[in-house]
């Protein structure tokens, strides 16, 4: 196992207990919701964002357990986009992290419920945090939910793509889109890492540019992912950027061209990393871990 593996393996155990103290267990009335929770936090998923938060803090010096419940918080919000993000009236899909998505495993109600307590469990986790000072708390509160929201957000960029399916929009509008809809909690995800490690604003800047870069490396790797792999390696429906005709890097600059953009965007985000004074090996892996993902 390479070193990186080894990183997030461990970090996905750390996370996934976190997130096991921090949930609602299945016989807790109402169950059904509980269930819907539990199936679809515990799928499977990289856990890509939490393992960046536990990067970026420990690089600039914190420990491992005043990064667990932030990390376990933004996966918890990750997991809530990706359930709203399947349901018939936005991306109708079937199949997400290799299973039913929740929708479909229960019921569209019990779905959107799912999400959005998805989203009031992430802020409580943080809130409760006693390990954090409570000005790092607010701070953190106050950045996930503006990266979550609107308008320069998650929820932001979700409407602004559906706005644009079919319309074949422009490059700018383009990463416009991504850097709310996918960046913003990418970012959100290292700069919360170096706040809880409390990291000076010159360093904050650094995290933030490599992770602006780390954002957009993701979002262009995920539209060459659904041309050239298949529903079963991806553990999600492959080819719907296509049909639904969404703007996406390939669709732009073809597939080629597509490619060469994600290696020049990593060089970019790995050349950040010099200007950071800390240990950032793991950092850089994980810009390699993006570039060559196969899920
Ligand atoms: C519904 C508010 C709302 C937002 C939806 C998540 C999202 C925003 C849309 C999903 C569509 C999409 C393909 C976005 C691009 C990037 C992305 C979020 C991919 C999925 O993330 P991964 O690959 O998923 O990290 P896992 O399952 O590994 O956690």
């Amino acid at each position: 196992m390479s070193e990186l593996e080894n990183f997030f393996s461990r970090c996905r155990r750390s996370v996934d207990k976190t997130l096991d103290e921090l949930l609602p267990d299945e016989q807790t009335e109402p169950m059904r919701l509980h269930e819907a929770i539990r199936w679809s936090l515990f799928g499977g998923g990289k856990r890509f964002r939490p393992a960046l938060v536990v990067a970026v803090g420990s690089s600039f010096g914190a420990s491992e357990e005043k990064l667990l419940r932030t990390a376990a918080a933004i996966e918890m919000i990750h997991t809530y986009s990706l359930i709203h993000d399947d349901l018939p009236a936005m991306d109708n899909d079937d199949l997400r992290r290799g299973r039913p998505t929740c929708h479909k495993k229960f019921d569209e109600a019990t779905a959107i419920l799912t999400g959005d307590v998805l989203q009031t469990l992430a802020f409580q986790a943080i809130a409760e945090d006693e390990r954090l000072d409570t000005r790092i708390r607010v701070k953190l509160i106050l950045e996930i939910s503006r990266a979550a929201g609107t308008p320069a957000g998650m929820v932001a960029g979700q409407q602004l793509d559906l706005e644009a399916e079919g319309k074949g929009v422009l490059i700018e509008e383009l990463e416009r889109i991504h850097h709310r809809k996918t960046g913003a909690i990418i970012t959100v995800s290292a700069r919360a890492g170096a706040i809880i490690a409390e990291a000076d604003s010159k360093e904050l800047e650094e995290i933030t540019r490599f992770a602006a870069h780390l954002g957009l490396l993701f979002q262009i790797t995920d539209d060459l992912l659904d041309v050239t792999q298949t529903t079963k390696v991806l553990g999600k429906t492959a080819g719907k950027d296509a049909s639904a005709e969404k703007a996406t890097y390939p669709a732009i600059y073809g597939l080629k061209q597509a490619q060469i953009l994600a290696e020049n965007i990593h060089g970019q985000a790995r050349e950040t990393l010099n200007k950071i004074d800390k240990p950032t090996k793991v950092l850089g892996e994980l810009a390699d871990f993006i570039l060559n993902r196969k899920t």
